[in-house]
């Protein structure tokens, strides 16, 4: 039986359908969402919510000419199969294959491309304002997570956006979930508006005699706007979004078509900027996605009739050893506290709030004021951790710069997902946190060669008088022992794990197994070479790295980081400042962002497989050696 869903190239192959049509078409797309996303893991909770909605705007709104921006994008599942992508749908996330998140390159439908959350207003806010300057006439509406509005920078545009009066439509999509239960008091706010029984009913009551009044065009129409908002006024209190100047249309449910529809067309003929409150289920149709919001917000592969996920059993990850580490070393220190911004279960924080929830802060998706409250914190006496993604400090730059670092307070920021991160891809590597924290005075920066490794730097960083940066990257780590007593670690020191004198590889992180591996292959080739394990690249080892200058006729540093900023160029650094004139290679990946897929493929890509090193290692070496003796 042919499907509505093979049936639809575009969006206008569904705007005559019938609400029903729609419903069906709804189901095929949850379906289609459900049994692609078993194979290939992905944004299942998020994309099965916002199924309704997305075919209400694209019926409703005559996209692409009209601009759908989806703050994240990773709700947009269904908005890739109804705009001409449901062959390619099945190689989602993976190499060569759809992103996760929207992309232009992908089709004239996504109009926004992100990954982080709650830059959607500002960019709508920008192509709207465009719109009118230039005259055109097309519509704006924005897509975003009651998650993603605990985000500082997305009050930053409703600010502006309530000022300027822009015609625009955000629509709230409010699932009370971000990945976590949503927190704070906003999401509180939300909860109200969408339970405040009178209130709800007093305003029903007078929409509909206000509806029921004759509307004419023009300025006629604009007088009549005024006078309905002067009487809900006069008659019960507006909301948070109309006393900023927007008109409140809400809640709706947002899995009822029905309801959806009328309230989006109301909304595309209102002047100014609109807000509709969507109230809509993570999950929705999928019972083990409703029941287990959490672990559906991104899985990978699961079984569809039971729900159950199909990982093989691997080592602990880097973020479940921190986090029991962490708990280990709080159980002995009552001044440690953890802070996540929306990323307990990522982080693996939620084992911390478990044991100690009073030294717990989950603050929502808010990196610039995590960071900043880590430092008041810290001013009074605590030693706030803030386990946070790299890619995602990368929002709270200048608080690490401006209150952490300035005023040298011993916050331990624990990054997670250091290095290449798989199914994410160019939004969400984390690839560049070396080259934007090497730059601030006071940081100490720290990366264990595994996980063993990571608790002692751990255990000694939260020793530390100010701040300290310690990496580690995202996944298992190497099996290894993480239950004993955590043995000390001299900080500042580097491990000199072999002596060679014709070349040097000093490794950063796991990248130090690698250079294990090279090291034995050149030395099979008559070469002989050292290994240092990095640990500290700020500040570095002054006594390795003389030691190392001494021994070897050449060093080759290795990290998987952006080779721009990152080890390397500190080696670089510290030996141009002395005016050290010697070999030195750096390896690491190059100034481009990189798509998602598999780790090793990138790497493999960008010649840092075992082999492609030792490859180039072997000839760079047989040159120098051609020209010493020329
Ligand atoms: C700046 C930033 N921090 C953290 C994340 C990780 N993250 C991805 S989705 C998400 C939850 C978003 O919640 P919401 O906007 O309500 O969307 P929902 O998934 O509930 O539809 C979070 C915290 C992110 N994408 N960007």
């Amino acid at each position: 039986m042919t499907t509505l869903l093979e049936g639809i190239q575009s969006p206008e192959d569904f705007r005559h359908f019938t609400v029903a049509q729609l419903e069906r078409l709804a189901q095929e797309l949850r379906e289609h969402i459900v049994a692609t996303t078993a194979r290939t893991g992905g944004h299942i909770g998020a994309s099965l919510g916002a199924v309704e909605l997305i075919l209400a705007l694209h019926y409703v709104y005559h996209t692409p000419e009209d601009k759908i921006v989806f703050d994240i994008g990773h709700q947009a599942y269904a908005h890739k199969l109804v705009t001409g992508r449901l062959q390619q749908f099945d190689t989602i996330r993976q190499l060569r294959g759809l992103s996760g998140f929207l992309k232009r390159h992908e089709s004239p439908f996504d109009v926004w491309e992100a990954g982080h959350a709650g830059t959607s207003l500002s960019g709508a806010l920008g192509m709207a304002v465009a719109r009118d300057l230039s005259g055109a006439d097309y519509d704006v509406v924005c897509v975003i997570g009651d998650g993603a509005l605990t985000a500082g920078m997305a009050w930053e545009a409703m600010n502006q956006l309530g000022h300027l009066n822009t015609r625009m439509v955000v629509v709230v999509n409010d699932n009370s979930m971000s990945i976590a239960p949503n927190v704070g008091a906003f999401s509180r706010y939300l909860t109200d508006l969408r339970t405040a029984p009178g209130y709800l009913r007093v305003k029903q009551d007078i929409d509909a005699i206000l509806e029921s009044l004759p509307v004419f065009g023009g300025p006629l129409r604009r007088a009549g706007e005024r006078i309905k908002d002067v009487l809900h006024h006069a008659v019960i209190p507006g909301n948070v979004f109309e006393e900023l100047g927007f008109k409140y249309f809400g809640p709706v449910d947002g899995h009822d078509l029905t309801s959806l529809i009328p309230v989006l067309r109301n909304a595309r003929i209102y002047p100014g900027p609109v807000v509709i409150h969507a109230i809509t289920q993570k999950g929705r149709g999928y019972r083990p996605a409703e029941e287990r919001p959490v672990q559906f917000h991104g899985p990978g592969p699961f079984e569809v009739a039971s729900g159950k996920m199909l990982k093989k059993g691997e080592a602990a990850t880097y973020s479940q050893v921190f986090s029991r580490t962490l708990v280990e070393l709080a159980a002995q220190r009552s001044d440690i506290v953890a802070i996540t911004a929306a990323m307990p279960d990522g982080t693996k924080l939620d084992y911390f709030q478990s044991q100690f929830p009073a030294r717990y802060f989950d603050v929502g998706i808010a990196e610039q004021h995590a960071a900043t409250f880590a430092a008041g914190l810290a001013m009074a006496g605590l030693k706030p951790v803030f386990a946070v993604y790299s890619t995602f400090l990368q929002r709270a730059y200048d608080q690490v710069i401006h209150d952490v670092c300035h005023q040298n307070l011993p916050v331990l920021f624990a990054i997670d997902r250091a290095g290449l991160v798989g199914g994410d891809g160019a939004t969400h590597q984390g690839i560049y946190d070396l080259a934007y924290l090497r730059t601030v005075p006071r940081i100490e920066i720290a990366m264990g060669k595994d996980e063993a490794e990571m608790r002692r730097l751990i255990k000694a960083a939260l020793d530390r008088p100010g701040p300290v940066a310690l990496r580690y990257p995202r996944g298992p780590g190497r099996g290894l022992p993480v239950d004993g007593p955590i043995e000390p670690i001299e900080w500042g020191r580097a491990e000199w794990l072999d002596h060679g004198q014709d070349l040097t590889i000093l490794a950063l992180g796991p990248m130090v197994y690698r250079a294990l591996e090279v090291r034995d292959r050149l030395r099979a080739s008559g070469y002989d070479v050292g290994v240092i394990n990095a640990r500290f690249v700020k500040p570095l080892d002054d006594l390795a790295l003389t030691r190392a200058v001494k021994e070897s006729g050449a060093l080759m540093t290795l990290e998987e980081h952006s080779r721009a900023g990152g080890f390397g160029s500190a080696v670089a650094e510290w030996l141009a400042e002395r005016t050290i004139a010697m070999p030195v290679r750096l390896e690491g990946l190059p100034d481009v962002f990189i798509d998602h897929g598999p780790t090793d493929y990138y790497l493999d890509l960008y010649d840092l497989s075992a082999e492609a090193l030792t490859r180039k290692a072997h000839d760079w070496l047989s040159q120098l050696a051609a020209k010493s003796r020329a």
